[in-house]
């Protein structure tokens, strides 16, 4: 299923990596919710491996022991109060929902619920699974059980990702399991899944695991016959043999090549530029818009794993990112993802993080709760780049602007753009070595607008800047090159 289930006016969602589900419940009350935000994609829920070495990395929680939802974001009922309390302010919860594998293939002990297992003997006892729910030598053709070579779809769909053991999805036993789980948080509430791994499933496995799933709970301020949203992980940057689109009739599919050529874009490589991305999306022979879920980064490759490579922009390249997410989040294109991170220091050494590993900001392996300090910024080592006035009010933007087409494209050839979205939204960026100065057509009312990038509309008056349009539907912008954040954007609720 292709539509997210937002509640009325909402049109993004965030993920909140690794978060607890007691600070995810209040940041939907303080803040998703008055501030427009549509969702929340949340770390696995489900009890996985302790690895102790390295110390806790976040890539534990991709190593599922069973479907009790115990792990250090929170417990069964701290899950249940932040589904609920997120509803009722008008955020839905997305699982991000690992079916395909189960733990490492040699490691063995307890969970983060206590559930004992044993990769070596392929014994998961609290789901429970045994030796023949997986796949093995006579559905993986490969010798070492891994996959081997991405031109097989064979190998990708039954052979061991990073030495995962693999599911196999064509048992209906496995069927069955995976969706009591997922039928699980259906009931308490979530309104759907991001399918972690789904190029290593078969789609008509996935198409038969999703058939058996419940509508959205009705309790839960669902419509009747509501199906759960899904968006499928596959890493398809157009070059192995499977594709994103053999996905589609199971709901939407990652777009990766939109962060990583907006990255190469923004970072002016290959002589790419601003200007030429006026038809970005399936213009650049991207999926199609209501198929797809676009983002900048996300956990993976803002940490150089998963697909994008080192142009990927992140948090750390703070004044490009935040064009990316302004561009992207004002473009009518996709369902939008927001990245929230926190912070770890990174030990680079021939190109690729040492530290890529390091887990959630924490003490002793207890998650940390994220603190928010008076400028509305977070502590304890979380970055909340949602938080950030720059992409949250672009979030807003999105809101404003929905059901509008773009227009009024001006561009200086290079690395100058702009554009409308109908007569309610407008976005200049200026990612050139100086100043934009231009006079270009807003499609918008005349009259004084609060520019939401440099500031706030508060009652009557803007924080930042103020742009003047004029009678004709134009604006005589100027942007330097110097500024924090290089561009403007109005909207019809920002005018003043
Ligand atoms: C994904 N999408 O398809 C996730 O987005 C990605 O974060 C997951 O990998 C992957 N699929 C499997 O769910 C992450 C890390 C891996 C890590 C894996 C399992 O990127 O590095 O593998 O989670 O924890 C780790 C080690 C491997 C090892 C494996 C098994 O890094 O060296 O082979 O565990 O022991
Ligand atoms: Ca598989």
């Amino acid at each position: 299923q292709w539509d997210p289930n937002f509640s009325t006016g909402r049109h993004s969602m965030v993920h909140l990596f690794e978060w607890k589900w007691v600070d995810i419940a209040l940041e939907c009350e303080r803040f998703l919710g008055p501030n427009g935000f549509g969702g929340v994609q949340v770390s696995p829920p489900n009890e996985n491996a302790i690895i102790t070495s390295p110390f806790r990395p976040w890539w534990e929680r991709y190593q599922p022991v069973s479907y009790h939802l115990v792990t250090r974001s929170g417990n069964e009922s701290e899950f249940t109060d932040m589904v609920r309390r997120c509803n009722a302010a008008g955020v839905r919860i997305y699982v991000d929902a690992i079916i395909n594998h189960m733990t490492g293939n040699s490691v063995q002990g307890a969970g983060t619920d206590g559930s004992s297992f044993d990769a070596s003997a392929k014994s998961y006892p609290a789901v429970p699974y045994g030796p023949t729910d997986f796949n093995d030598a006579t559905t993986c053709p490969t010798q070492s059980g891994s996959i081997e070579d991405y031109q097989d779809p064979i190998q990708v769909r039954n052979c061991q990702l990073s030495g995962l053991l693999d599911l196999n999805q064509g048992k209906d036993y496995v069927r069955q399991k995976l969706a009591d789980y997922l039928n699980k948080l259906i009931g308490l509430g979530v309104a759907g899944f991001r399918i972690d791994a789904s190029k290593h499933m078969w789609p008509a496995d996935m198409k038969a695991i999703l058939d058996k799933l419940d509508n959205l709970s009705v309790q839960h301020g669902f419509t009747a016959n509501a199906r759960p949203f899904v968006v499928q992980e596959v890493i398809d940057l157009g070059n192995e043999a499977i594709t994103g689109s053999e996905y589609f009739g199971n709901g939407r599919v990652t777009e990766f090549r939109y962060g990583m050529n907006l990255g190469e874009v923004f970072r002016k490589v290959n002589n790419q530029k601003l200007s030429f991305i006026k038809n970005y999306g399936e213009g650049w022979g991207m999926y199609a818009g209501n198929t797809s879920l676009a983002f900048i980064d996300n956990h993976d490759n803002q940490r150089g794993h998963g697909a994008g490579g080192a142009n990927i922009l992140t948090f750390r390249v703070a004044k490009l990112y935040k064009m990316a997410q302004a561009f992207m989040l004002a473009w009518p294109y996709a369902l939008t993802r927001v990245m929230s991170s926190y912070y770890w220091d990174q030990n680079m050494e021939g190109g690729s993080d040492k530290n890529d590993w390091i887990g959630p900001p924490n003490q002793d392996g207890n998650t940390l709760p994220v603190t928010i300090f008076p400028n509305g910024t977070c502590g304890n080592g979380w970055m909340c780049e949602h938080r950030w006035r720059q992409i949250s009010n672009m979030v807003k933007f999105r809101n404003v602007v929905e059901g509008t087409t773009m227009t009024n494209w001006w561009d200086n050839t290079e690395n100058q753009i702009a554009f409308s979205r109908g007569n309610k939204g407008f976005l200049a960026i200026n990612n050139e070595d100086r100043a934009l100065s231009a006079t270009i057509a807003t499609g918008l009312p005349a009259g004084q607008y609060c520019d939401v990038i440099s500031g706030n509309k508060e009652g009557s008056s803007c924080t930042g800047k103020t742009i003047t349009v004029s009678a004709d539907g134009s604006v005589n912008l100027s942007i330097s090159n110097t500024e924090e954040d290089p561009m403007v954007a109005i909207h019809a609720d920002a005018k003043l």
